[in-house]
């Protein structure tokens, strides 16, 4: 019996752990914000952990230029995006997330900040 209840729990959390894609959590500069230092790096946590190899992240300005350099995961939280940009006049700009989570599901979205004086 006790062996019984086990076994359903594992299959319960399994359950679960594939029904948790990857969404975005928060992000640095904070979704739909307005900074006045122009990071040099733009980060984004998301909810479960990340096939790097298959993520990608396009950040562009008000005239659709790309101003994202390249894609790090964090190297101690796999659940972590670092984004390097280069240097931001102030505007606005669109960051375009797909991630792929450790489960193979795709997930994406995008979101604005904004850098002013
Ligand atoms: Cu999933």
């Amino acid at each position: 019996m006790r062996i019984l209840i086990a076994a359903s729990l594992l299959i319960i959390v399994a359950a679960q752990a594939a029904r948790a894609h990857a969404f975005l959590d928060h992000a640095s500069p904070a979704v739909g914000s307005r900074v006045t230092q122009a990071p040099a790096v733009v980060t984004l946590w998301f909810t479960q952990q990340l096939e790097p190899a298959f993520s990608t992240v396009e950040i562009v300005d008000g005239g659709g230029r790309r101003v994202d350099l390249g894609l790090q995961v964090d190297a101690t939280d796999p659940t972590v995006l670092h984004v390097a940009v280069k240097p931001l006049p102030p505007g606005t700009y669109r960051v375009e997330w797909r991630v792929v989570s450790v489960d193979t599901h795709t997930t994406t979205g995008h979101f604005i900040f904004e850098v002013g004086g």
